[in-house]
């Protein structure tokens, strides 16, 4: 059966999607429900429509698009990613998984392949942490971490909460209808870009994915005392950004001390008030994103962390405020689906390597609901998160054509 891929259609339509933005492309910013994020899914859809895939959303905005089975009664073959876009993204991150993913099985229907079993194309709600802090809201659900009450309690930074957005973003239902049960699919499979610069440095053309590092954030909301600038002297002032500074650099100390080089800490948000030149800071919001590939060292470092800066915070007498946001364990992918995908790259003589992802995916709590394993291109010099994200279309392809293979192995019994 030969499998072809259209990577200049593909390459067309993920540029498309590109341009859906909330900001000046070629930066790419989509975030959950926001009026890019409606745009982005109705594109996804249009596109899923076209290949005769049966479309569904759950209550929280994931949506299904199924290529239904000879054999319907078969737990289906899934594979996805996400369009949601942090501020200031590329073009690659999630959508090489979920553009790919429609031309893969474009591909496999052209080459007259017909699956046994379904396959099933998710495109999980925010698995950006942007809107309410916390990440993978869409497949936590799927996968039952996290609680529909706690998740419905969930509140951006202007105190709108998770119901507001799913009605802007027409997502209808309760919250406890979304959790997946076990093994209604029998394999879930993620094509993304690595985000690191291990394949391209290597020169490999596929990583397949055996752990996913540990992520989990902490939320600190310090208080001190405003007052002007110049009236008020340095002696006796509750400074809140100097003991959010300080509590950054504690992170830094902290993470790079810790004994494992694969702890990584990131004060990533960190907002002041009221943003004068010259009136004290009177409050300091942090977000710290804090992840290792062993759970052990990394709820060292978070143990550490808090209590570093709980010490800062009493020296300089400043209120704090601190609860963890997450704190998920790291998640070991499935061997047989590992050598599957190893198998597929031997066959198509493509270059394969296996390894960690350094960062979270829907993956990570995909592993929850089934045997699940992800599928890596390489990207330049690493990059991600930032708009110089790049994939060639000779990359992506080898990634979508891998990933057409492993969908026809694993549904075809
Ligand atoms: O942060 C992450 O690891 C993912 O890209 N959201
Ligand atoms: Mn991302
Ligand atoms: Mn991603």
């Amino acid at each position: 059966m030969k499998i072809a891929i259209d990577i200049n259609r593909l390459q067309r339509e993920i540029d498309t999607l590109s341009l859906i933005t909330e900001a000046v492309p070629p930066v790419v910013t989509r975030v959950l429900f926001s009026e890019s994020d409606l745009r982005g899914r109705a594109f996804v859809k249009k596109l899923c429509r076209e290949v005769g895939l049966v479309l569904r959303e759950d209550a929280v905005g994931n949506i299904f698009a199924r290529w239904e089975g000879a054999n319907k009664k078969l737990p289906a073959v899934a594979t996805g990613s996400h369009i949601d876009a942090i501020p200031n993204a590329g073009k690659y991150d999630g959508v090489v998984g979920v553009l790919g993913a429609i031309e893969a099985m474009r591909a496999l229907k052209n080459s007259g392949f017909q699956p046994q079993r379904s396959i099933e194309l998710i495109i999980f709600t925010a698995e950006e942490p942007t809107r309410f802090g916390l990440g993978c809201l869409g497949s936590r659900l799927l996968g039952g971490v996290l609680p529909p009450k706690k998740a419905a309690s969930l509140r951006d930074r202007d105190g709108k909460n998770l119901d507001y957005w799913r009605q802007r973003g027409g997502a209808k239902g309760k919250l406890d209808s979304v959790r997946l049960p076990k093994n209604c699919h029998a394999a879930f499979v993620e094509l993304h870009i690595e985000q690191g610069p291990i394949l391209e440095r290597e020169k490999i053309s596929i990583g397949i994915v055996e752990k996913i590092a540990a992520p989990s954030t902490l939320r600190l909301q310090l208080t001190g005392v405003g007052g002007h600038a110049g009236a008020t002297l340095m002696p006796g002032r509750r400074d809140a950004l100097l003991a959010g500074a300080e509590i950054a650099l504690a992170v830094e100390n902290i993470v790079t001390t810790s004994g494992s080089r694969d702890t990584v800490g990131t004060t990533g948000i960190f907002k002041i008030e009221p943003g004068a030149v010259n009136s004290v800071p009177c409050q300091a919001y942090l977000e710290i994103d804090l992840r290792d590939t062993n759970l052990i060292s990394r709820d060292a470092s978070l143990r550490r962390i808090e209590f570093e800066a709980k010490r800062i915070c009493s020296r300089r007498k400043i209120g704090l405020k601190l609860e963890r946001l997450n704190q998920d364990p790291p998640a070991i992918c499935d061997a047989t689906l590992v050598r599957t995908i190893s198998d597929v790259c031997l066959a198509q003589k493509i270059s394969c390597r296996k390894m960690i992802s350094r960062a979270y995916h829907d993956s990570l709590f995909m592993a929850q609901v089934c045997p699940t394993t992800m599928i890596f291109i390489p990207c330049y010099k690493g990059y991600s998160h930032r708009p110089d994200e790049f994939s060639s279309p000779a990359q992506i392809e080898k990634g979508v054509r891998v990933l057409a293979e492993t969908l026809a192995k694993l549904s075809g019994i």
